[in-house]
């Protein structure tokens, strides 16, 4: 039966597991573990070893930050293995490799990143990691496509889309948290108050910003385009200055392309949007002026490399060569690309402002604004904050480039 690991008892559970001793060396006596989760919902132990390093991730029978009152199903733990040895296949050295997966006792074993570190902690810290954004677009350019019926066979693709169907508690925790309980007095919510409670109590009256958020939420639970990672926020992004690798897919289900791209370029604008309150001289202009153009450039890549893939892999079942290029009609594959990401970015837009609006109203916040401690700082941050993404889901049809909502952004941070 399953057993929470815990420092103690770990190199003791794990000692018969070939790929440890392969990795740590053969005397479990000389494993130390270390537990360094900070996650909402598992156990992250590094583990270290005569031969080297690994981290064990286990998941616990229920929601870490909340406590056994709120129980989840450890088989989460099984779609994050099937998701990262599909996300390895479709972008390789992005994720990191895993050594050992334990059903039973809901464990992965994989490679320890080092010296990477949490892509929001450097943001916090003001670091400019040079080729993150672009690395994070091919990643999501590569996945969203390769997992989807523009490239995969259709019987493989049905397969994976049965597979992922039953990750249902976890899109649940998505569907409540992130696309309702931010917009009405939902018990576990929690927001900077009291001066934010204006605001909130606007927003949560907002019908036109309800109804895009339900529109949305529709999107997510029925658009099952593609496997996408879950919970692609910048806590599941590791980064050196050299080198990106993408963690945690435990959220991972057949949805809408959209939905990662989205959740991805909202945490890069919530960063930007907490600059104010971790000012330190010129620096942070610097910070705000990188952030602008990692969103630039993670989407422009995104969007040149999907091109690029639509154009040299498509052989799924959907926009068949057979009907445009095999005729001749390069150009009518090109104007059902153009239509399709026209809806990807209407739908990025959408998803980009309803997490924006959870990270502040809802249970799960982010660090970036947590962080900062004059409390009508923050609050200050996370309004026009708020403001910013009630633009991007309600006006998301109407919006025409990233550059305009750039505007946006630098006009609401400057007060
Ligand atoms: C109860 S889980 C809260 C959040 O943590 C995860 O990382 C997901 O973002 C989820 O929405
Ligand atoms: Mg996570």
């Amino acid at each position: 039966p399953f057993e929470a690991l815990s420092v103690d008892t770990l190199a003791m559970r794990l000692a018969d597991v070939a790929a440890m001793r392969d990795k740590l060396g053969d005397d479990p006596t000389g494993w130390r573990a270390r537990e360094v989760g900070d996650g909402n919902l598992n156990l992250v132990f590094i583990v270290e070893g005569a031969r080297g390093t690994v981290i064990v991730k286990q998941a616990l029978p229920y929601v870490r930050l909340v406590g056994d009152s709120w129980p989840l199903p450890l088989k989460r733990s099984f779609f994050e293995y099937h998701a990262l040895t599909r996300q390895a296949a479709r972008a390789p050295g992005r994720v990191p490799e895993i050594f050992h997966f334990d059903e039973t006792q809901a464990l992965i074993v994989m490679e320890f990143l080092s010296p990477h570190i949490i892509l929001r902690k450097a943001l916090i810290e003001g670091r400019r990691p040079p080729h993150m954004a672009r690395d994070l677009g091919l990643f999501l350019a590569r996945t969203l496509f390769r997992g989807s019926d523009l490239c995969m066979r259709a019987g493989e693709r049905k397969a994976d889309l049965a597979l992922f169907a039953d990750n249902v508690e976890l899109c649940e925790i998505t569907e409540n948290l992130v696309f309702s309980d931010p917009y009405f007095d939902a018990p576990m919510n929690r927001h900077t108050s009291p001066q934010l409670d204006l605001l909130v109590a606007e927003l949560r009256a907002d019908r036109d910003l309800k109804v895009e958020a339900q529109r949305l939420k529709h999107r997510f639970a029925t658009g099952a385009e593609t496997l996408v990672h879950g919970d692609m926020h910048t806590g599941s992004v590791m980064v050196t200055d050299d080198d990106t690798f993408v963690i945690d897919p435990e959220f991972a289900f057949y949805g809408p392309m959209a939905f990662d791209v989205g959740m991805l370029l909202a945490n890069f604008w919530m960063a930007y949007f907490s600059q104010r309150g971790h000012e330190s001289g010129g620096e942070r202009d610097a910070m705000r002026a990188y952030l602008l153009i990692v969103i630039s450039k993670c989407w422009d890549t995104f969007h040149t490399e999907f091109a690029l893939l639509w154009r040299t892999e498509r052989t799924g079942m959907l926009y068949q060569r057979s009907l445009f290029e095999d005729q001749g009609d390069a150009l009518g594959a090109e104007q059902a690309r153009h239509r399709l990401m026209r809806d990807l970015w209407t739908d990025m837009l959408g998803f980009a402002g309803i997490e924006i609006h959870r990270r502040i109203l809802g249970l799960a916040h982010n660090a970036e604004f947590e962080e900062i401690e004059d409390v009508d700082m923050r609050a200050a941050c996370e309004a026009r904050a708020l403001k910013f993404g009630r633009h991007l889901a309600v006006n998301r049809h109407g919006i025409q480039s990233l550059a305009e909502i750039g505007v946006l952004a630098e006009t609401l941070d400057r007060g």
